[in-house]
């Protein structure tokens, strides 16, 4: 008989969380200009706005926290973190930072022009606004099947190869600085991208002579759907795919506060000597030592242990369980989500269940509301608020091509009845949303905007 897949941990501290009731919900939400990013975390009861720094750390993270050399330069932690990197992302330059986007600011600041365009699956956030402050432009090629969220597909994740050598013969190669693919394409569902297209992508830009990153955050994620759905994958290690995905790449972006365990950490690696000096020299005038890159030594040693533990396949089993029991407990009740569930998120489709919202007046922000109020539960939107764009003419919003809330699992953080209540919430949401309202902008910053936005209800 099959067993139900558990965590596979105890748990040994505890921290609190607050239930709030309705009525202080609504004043709570309309002081934060109805932006959850507003709130403060302890007014939130289930916290599903990112997985990113979120984790539980293990007890060996917090014993390798004691084992911290804090020397400036060439610290005993450095060469443990370097050694730990090395081994599973293989590139010969590794370049420590404070977080995944320090790393790109790095890497675009550098290696991008005014005129070029990085084209990548689906760009996250800041990479795209990282790119832009570069003066380039940030091209999101995901395949026609990662653009519909219904549609079902083992690599909704890949990136369109078609599209891009389309692009780059128009384009020409010297205006493409580099091709990126995000390793799961967070902002196109948390779907997952095949070794198959790792490849094609790496053949295209070879033959142009373009260096291939990748953007790494969950690339413990993505290596173990590789390996239950890519065929001749189901008897390698998590680790041998991983290290088969590096491989194909000229270097990387990372965030360790994903798939690393880490509260916070970040690196940048690459094969290229002299653009690695170059890096260095930057990272030394803005993050730190090229030992530390703004990390303490202690940083440095958890994120070593966890990229250790990530590939541990009963987690990435357990992880996997756990993302999926949401959207299929949410998704049989008729609530419309990205399909199939990603590995650290699911993603409901609000233009789908809000159809009398128009995009202009944001439905997965005003379902981000709604789920607050209902159960205190935080999710985030990624739709119109996030990347929605001014057309520079008549300044009208273009609205982004889809509107989702995305409701991320922090690793090792909840239990199954946490999910449950979760479940619970956004059933009765559904059940009312016919009444559900859509938000007009009220105060905008020039760019992220989503981050300090405030909203007022629209009738
Ligand atoms: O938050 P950072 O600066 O450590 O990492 C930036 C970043 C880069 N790429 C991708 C794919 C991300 O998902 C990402 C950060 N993600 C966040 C914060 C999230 O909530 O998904």
């Amino acid at each position: 008989m099959a067993r139900t897949i558990i965590e596979p941990f105890r748990i040994k501290t505890v921290e609190p969380i607050r239930i709030t009731t309705r009525p202080e919900r609504e004043r709570l939400l309309r002081e934060a200009g109805y932006n959850v990013f507003l709130l403060r975390a302890e007014d939130v009861l289930i916290d599903l706005l990112t997985d990113s720094g979120t984790s539980a750390m293990s007890q060996e993270q917090w014993a390798a926290l004691m084992r911290g050399d804090e020397s400036y330069a060439g610290s005993r932690s450095w060469y443990r973190f370097e050694a730990a990197v090395r081994d599973i992302f293989g590139f010969a330059h590794v370049i420590p930072t404070h977080q995944g986007r320090a790393a790109e600011r790095i890497l675009f600041a550098i290696a991008c022009r005014p005129g070029d365009i990085v084209p990548n699956n689906t760009h996250f956030d800041t990479t795209r606004a990282n790119i832009e402050q570069a003066g380039a432009e940030a091209r999101d090629l995901p395949c026609p099947e990662g653009r519909d969220p219904a549609a079902v597909h083992p690599f909704k994740g890949n990136l369109d190869v078609r599209a891009l050598e389309e692009l780059i013969r128009e384009a020409g190669p010297e205006r493409i600085p580099l091709v990126l693919v995000t390793v799961t394409n967070n902002s196109g569902g948390g779907q997952p991208v095949s070794l198959a297209n790792l490849r094609e992508v790496r053949d295209v830009t070879k033959k142009y002579g373009i260096p291939l990153y990748l953007d790494a955050c969950r690339f413990a994620e993505n290596a173990y759907f590789i390996k239950l759905r890519e065929e001749g994958c189901a008897e390698r290690s998590v680790k041998e795919i991983a290290r088969e995905m590096f491989s194909l790449a000229d270097g990387c972006t990372m965030s360790a506060k994903k798939d690393a365990f880490a509260n916070i950490g970040g690196f940048l690696c690459t094969n290229d000597p002299e653009l690695a000096r170059e890096e260095r020299d930057l990272l030394i005038l803005t993050e730190g030592y090229p030992t530390y890159g703004g990390l303490a030594g202690r940083d440095l040693e958890a994120i070593a242990r966890g990229l250790e533990e990530v590939l541990d396949e009963d987690y990435l089993r357990y992880r996997f369980a756990s993302t999926r029991y949401l959207g299929e407990h949410i998704s049989r009740a008729g609530v419309p989500i990205v399909e199939p569930p990603g590995g650290h998120a699911i993603y409901i489709d609000a233009k789908a269940m809000l159809p009398h919202i128009p995009p202009s007046r944001f439905p997965a922000q005003a379902l981000a509301c709604e789920l607050y109020l209902a159960g205190g539960v935080r999710g985030v939107e990624i739709g119109s608020v996030m990347f929605g764009k001014k057309d520079p003419a008549t300044g009208e919003e273009i609205p982004a091509s889809m509107e989702l809330l995305r409701l991320a699992i922090p690793r090792r953080v909840y239990t199954q009845s946490h999910i449950d209540y979760v479940v619970e919430t956004i059933l009765e949401v559904h059940e009312h949303r016919e009444a559900i309202r859509g938000l007009r902008l009220t105060y905008e910053a020039p760019f992220l905007r989503h981050f300090t936005a405030r909203f007022e209800t629209a009738e």
